[in-house]
């Protein structure tokens, strides 16, 4: 058998052991890890001799720490001159000024030298069994593979090209550059995840476009919405998604979004299914138009804070915000975070199976192992399909070293039984992640000791799309440091985690609980807010002067160890996706018969949060509410998406309001919670009557069972 590296198993063996064995040093009679085997810069660290200590060098020199972590780590064209610039309370983030490099060279070209035909990329499709897997580049063969069931069918077809992500990429950014594409236009990618997705991206950092990958799960209008906003003139799709057995009308969607969108040019369709779609004047064929290509691209040459993409995500408005992440920053703290949490090695495969429209996908998909040279899964299908098997067949028939997944799909999957996962063969596991959400003890649990058969760290990691990658998780931590079941506990390299009173003062005590900020910069964090710099400092740095704010709360053991109890805000996680109340508040209103409505979060078995709005009709409307409720949905399922729409719509006269009209969600939550001693202090409230109506109605909506 040959491995990506090209050695032999007994060879991988042996020089497993003998690093294992050189990494760890006895210190004051234990045996504790040689820290500059773990991290080669720590040896230039004065007094660093553990983990322990290499956490603290890093927060307290902070600066010297990433400057050594980025000298080493990532290819520079020219090497940069200051380390940082960062004011938090003025907003101003900057890192590695001076600094020039480009970051598909970062991904793909430094590793085509050292291990061309290692695999870059792994295609999990939906159908089970027909991976298909990606070298960065392979020397001579010019083949993919193309595996059905125990098969192997070499394919020499029209698709050959799409055999080495180099060479992909390089394609892609020549087509893109004969389209007109600059140097800081940004180009949108609805596209589920799949190699040509992946090589889109890397497309536009190699010609220096940022881009704007939109979730295939978004309607036309929210995909418009993201598309106007980044002023988008390129757009990259494909005929049809397919996800458990479904096709997905993706180019449909398009069609109707860029109807909407005056700044579109050009449409790039690739070809996922065999069914032709009708193509406009703006359309074009993305596989066509790729072969006319050079295999040669001049990659762009990038300052460090140079745009590398925006990424849309909700907040406590009814406007999603298109963050923006930078080059270098960027990339060092995805890639790091990558090697250390995950204790990724050279020669893992790693498969985190977020969607690449999220900032995991993003991070934990395409940067960080890409920039780390590893194998990395793209995962197409669902958790469920054909069967609640599927994660851990992917495991067995890939080899997954690394699985990164959400809770919400964990406590989905323990539904089913421990079969479906004992079935297969896992022992190939190092390491199992947990992301999106606060993971419960039960659901962690059963990730520990049936998946992970009890001998496989668990990571929870909590980070945001604001953050980069990230930012508290139980590893990296000395080897034998105990993890407790759902907690993220320590903070990353870099990271100064700090909890703030209501009154703003920092807690400086354990055992306490209160809003999450960061004391100081780091490189993976967001920069600014699309076309809204003053919407940046407001949410961000305002709240806390000289603080990162968060928007969650946090809990702080006496242990020191942090765990995340969640959103401060308006701000609800549905099945891992992120979406403001007011966000579904603002279509919902949006129907003609609704006079005005309140959507809240309630605490769901699967999905971690469920949907449940409030709705006040106008006077004269008097339609049946199972018909109103139906156009609501699909409203919502419109405007949005699907994952948005209400799981309850409770029809109430008025809503609770103060005197100075805004409404008490706190109420709304107490009730549908059934914890009606909780309600609290309803001094304030206008008409506390309207309260009594509220949990008359919430029990005839939902009679004995709470939501
Ligand atoms: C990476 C990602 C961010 C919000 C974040 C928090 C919640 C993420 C979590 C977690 C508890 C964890 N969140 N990870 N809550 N424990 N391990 O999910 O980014 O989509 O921007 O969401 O998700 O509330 O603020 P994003």
């Amino acid at each position: 058998m040959r491995l990506p590296g090209g050695c032999s198993p007994k060879c991988v063996i042996t020089i497993f052991s003998r690093r294992v064995l050189r990494s760890y040093v006895p210190v004051q009679g234990r045996w504790r890890c040689n820290v500059a085997a773990f991290m080669p810069e720590a040896a230039g660290f004065d007094g660093v001799s553990t983990r322990t200590a290499l956490q603290d060098y890093s927060v307290s020199n902070s600066e010297s720490f990433w400057a050594a972590v980025a000298r080493q780590r990532l290819s520079w064209i020219k090497p940069f001159t200051t380390v940082q610039d960062c004011d938090l309370s003025q907003g101003r983030i900057k890192w590695f000024e001076g600094g020039k490099l480009n970051v598909s060279v970062n991904c793909l070209d430094r590793h085509v030298h050292t291990c061309p035909e290692r695999v870059a990329l792994i295609w999990e499709r939906d159908e089970p069994g027909s991976e298909v897997k990606i070298t960065y580049r392979s020397v001579g063969l010019d083949y993919v593979y193309v595996c059905l069931s125990s098969f192997v069918i070499l394919s020499m077809s029209l698709i050959s090209f799409h055999s080495h992500l180099l060479e992909m990429t390089c394609r892609l950014g020549n087509m893109l550059r004969r389209y007109g594409v600059q140097k800081g236009d940004c180009v949108t990618i609805y596209m589920p995840p799949c190699p040509l997705a992946v090589a889109s991206m890397l497309a536009c950092a190699r010609i220096g476009a940022a881009h704007n990958v939109v979730f295939a799960g978004f309607s036309a209008e929210a995909l418009a919405e993201r598309i106007r906003d980044a002023k988008s003139s390129t757009v990259i799709t494909v005929n049809q998604g397919v996800r458990g057995g479904k096709i997905i009308k993706l180019k449909k969607t398009v069609d109707k979004a860029v109807e909407n969108c005056p700044s579109v040019q050009q449409v790039f369709v690739a070809a996922r299914t065999d069914n032709p779609v009708t193509m406009t004047p703006k359309d074009f064929a993305l596989e066509e138009e790729m072969m006319k290509e050079d295999v040669v691209c001049e990659p762009a040459v990038m300052d460090s804070e140079d745009v590398l993409f925006l990424l849309y995500t909700s907040g406590s408005t009814g406007k999603p915000k298109g963050l923006v992440h930078t080059q270098a920053g960027y990339l060092l703290y995805a890639a790091l975070t990558h090697r250390y949490v995950f204790n990724y090695h050279d020669g893992d495969v790693f498969g985190c199976v977020a969607d690449i429209g999220w900032i995991t996908g993003h991070s934990y998909s395409v940067y960080g192992p890409l920039a780390n040279g590893a194998t990395t899964v793209l995962f197409e299908s669902t958790p469920i399909y054909p069967n609640p098997g599927r994660y851990w067949e992917v495991v067995q028939r890939l080899k997954i070293n690394q699985f990164y997944g959400a809770p919400t799909a964990i406590r989905l999957l323990l539904k089913y039984g421990d079969e479906w996962v004992q079935k297969y063969d896992r022992s190939t596991l190092k390491t199992l992640g947990s992301v999106g959400e606060p993971i419960n003890t039960e659901a962690w649990e059963w990730y520990h000791r049936v998946v992970g058969d009890r001998r496989i760290p668990v990571v929870d990691t909590w980070w945001q799309t604001e953050t980069g990658g990230i930012c508290i998780t139980p590893r990296p931590s000395e080897p034998d440091a105990e993890i407790v079941p759902g907690m993220a506990m320590r903070p990353f390299f870099g990271i100064k985690p700090v909890l703030m009173d209501s009154e703003g003062k920092v807690l400086t005590s354990n055992n306490t609980s209160g809003a999450l900020c960061i004391a100081q910069p780091w490189p993976g964090m967001a920069r600014t807010i699309h076309n809204n710099h003053q919407r940046f400092i407001e949410t961000y740095c305002q709240p806390h002067p000289g603080y990162f704010f968060t928007g969650d709360g946090a809990y702080r053991s006496k242990e020191g160890y942090y765990q995340i109890t969640g959103r401060l805000d308006d701000v609800i996680n549905v099945s891992g996706h992120r979406i403001g109340t007011a966000e579904i508040e603002d279509v919902v209103n949006l129907c003609s018969a609704v006079a005005e409505s309140a959507v809240i979060g309630y605490a769901h078995d699967i999905k971690g949060e469920g949907v449940y709005a409030f709705v006040v009709l106008k006077k004269e409307v008097n339609t049946q509410s199972a018909d109103l409720s139906k156009q609501l949905n699909d409203t919502v399922s419109m405007k949005i998406a699907k994952y948005a729409c209400p799981d309850y719509i409770q029809f109430v006269k008025r809503l609770p309001k103060t005197r100075s009209g805004k409404i008490m969600r706190r109420v709304l939550r107490k009730v549908v919670e059934r914890d009606l001693n909780g309600l609290g202090d309803l001094s304030t409230l206008d008409d506390p009557a309207a309260v009594q109506e509220i949990i008359q109605g919430h029990l005839e909506l939902c009679g004995d069972e709470q939501p």
